[in-house]
């Protein structure tokens, strides 16, 4: 079981999009185990993207991700941080592959829908950095088996 940060960015708030993609994540198989809307405070869309600070395109991602709502989700599940990558396609929409969500959904670099962590040790810090241990449900303590026997 593992898990991985996935942020519905403005653009997929925008247009509405938020629940078809997120069916898709449930169709799969992946379970919801944290989620939110919230207005990102700067800093913290500064040190999610950190890791692009000196890339051209940096202060207009943080701009882009500061404009509006968006909704920050944990998903869980057997591999779910290279599922749900393999799931969203290519970063450039007009590059993913048909069939994934930025390949059915998008035509762009920057507002490309679905951000989703890209490996086990940033899946662990952008978990930390948008939730806290009280707002992750664990369900094996609380759920009925019926519900977690996929
Ligand atoms: P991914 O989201 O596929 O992991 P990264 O990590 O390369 O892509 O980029 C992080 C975010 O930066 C992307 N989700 C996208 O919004 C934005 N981005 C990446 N490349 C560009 C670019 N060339 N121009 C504008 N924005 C970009």
């Amino acid at each position: 079981m593992e898990r991985t940060l996935i942020i519905f960015k403005p653009d997929a708030m925008h247009r509405q999009l938020v629940g078809r993609i997120l069916a898709r994540f449930e169709d799969k198989g992946l379970r919801i185990a944290a989620m939110k809307l919230q207005q990102s405070p700067r800093a913290q869309v500064e040190e999610h993207y950190a890791v692009h600070r000196e890339r051209p395109f940096y202060n207009s991602l943080v701009e882009f991700m500061t404009s509006g709502p968006v909704i920050v989700a944990i998903l869980e599940g057997p591999n779910a941080i290279s599922v749900v990558r393999n799931m969203l396609g290519a970063t450039n929409g007009q590059e993913a592959a048909a069939g994934t969500i930025r390949g059915d959904y998008g035509l762009d670099k920057q507002f490309n829908l679905v951000h989703a962590s890209d490996g086990p040790e940033t899946a662990k810090t952008e978990i930390a950095l948008f939730f806290k241990p009280e707002e992750i449900v664990e369900y094996e303590r609380v759920t009925d088996p019926w519900i977690v026997s996929r």
